[in-house]
């Protein structure tokens, strides 16, 4: 029986698109039922009513990594998990790298102040973008760094340590200073620019940013 993801969650959001990442490398169909996140409605799927929660295999999960790490091993022959114990290992430091530090920093003092406020009529607030520059610089570099060591976060093959980073990068983009950092830095460039080949990247990608929720 082919399984089916059931995402509910904003339809732009960069943990929702994480895990439709994750499922279309597994070849999975999935869908994303557009639920604000904080919303009543979200409460229903996630205690803590953060985005996503997803609905597969009869089974309820919520939490990204945990939604993830079962796609892929269900469902992928755990093609995106390393097979070596410091490869796991790599994996998961990176994903808490993307997901609680270069998330938090680029979403709220560069996307959401750059990107977001003026789709919403209100105006940027530069004192806050000029602050977080250099925080945000320092969090890309961390990751340039790492990807001038090797090709993938976790080492030699992509896991699901690059399916949390890609979507975080590709929104630091949206924002212009976002976008020139990333060209700045060649090693991130050029994975940056190499995933967003992969099929799951391009059938994920968001229809417009000014849905973004
Ligand atoms: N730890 C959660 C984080 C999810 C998360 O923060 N999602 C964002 C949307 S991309 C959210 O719900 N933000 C609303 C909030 O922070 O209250 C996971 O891995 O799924």
């Amino acid at each position: 029986m082919t399984s089916h993801l059931t995402l509910y969650g904003p339809t732009v959001s960069s943990f929702t698109r994480i895990c439709a990442i994750v499922a279309a490398e597994a070849g999975l169909t999935w869908e994303i039922i557009p639920t604000g996140s904080g919303s009543k409605e979200m409460a229903e799927h996630h205690p803590f009513m953060r985005s996503p929660a997803a609905y597969i295999d009869d089974l309820h999960f919520y939490e990204s990594p945990a939604i993830c790490s079962y796609l892929d091993r269900a469902h992928n022959q755990s093609a995106l998990h390393p097979a070596a114990p410091e490869g796991q290992a790599r994996m998961w430091q990176w994903v808490n790298v993307a997901s609680h530090y270069v998330f938090p920093i680029t979403e709220e003092r560069l996307v959401m102040p750059r990107v977001v406020a003026p789709l919403m009529g209100r105006t940027p607030d530069e004192k806050l973008i000029a602050d977080a520059l250099p925080v945000v610089r320092y969090h890309l570099n961390v990751v340039e760094a790492r990807l001038q060591e090797v090709a993938f976060l976790a080492g030699a093959a992509y896991s699901l340590a690059d399916s949390f980073m890609y979507p975080v990068i590709e929104a630091t983009c949206a924002a212009p200073e976002g976008a020139a950092m990333v060209a700045e830095m060649p090693a991130l460039k050029a994975w940056f620019d190499a995933l967003g080949q992969r099929p799951a990247m391009q059938e994920t990608a968001w229809p417009d940013i000014t849905q973004m929720a």
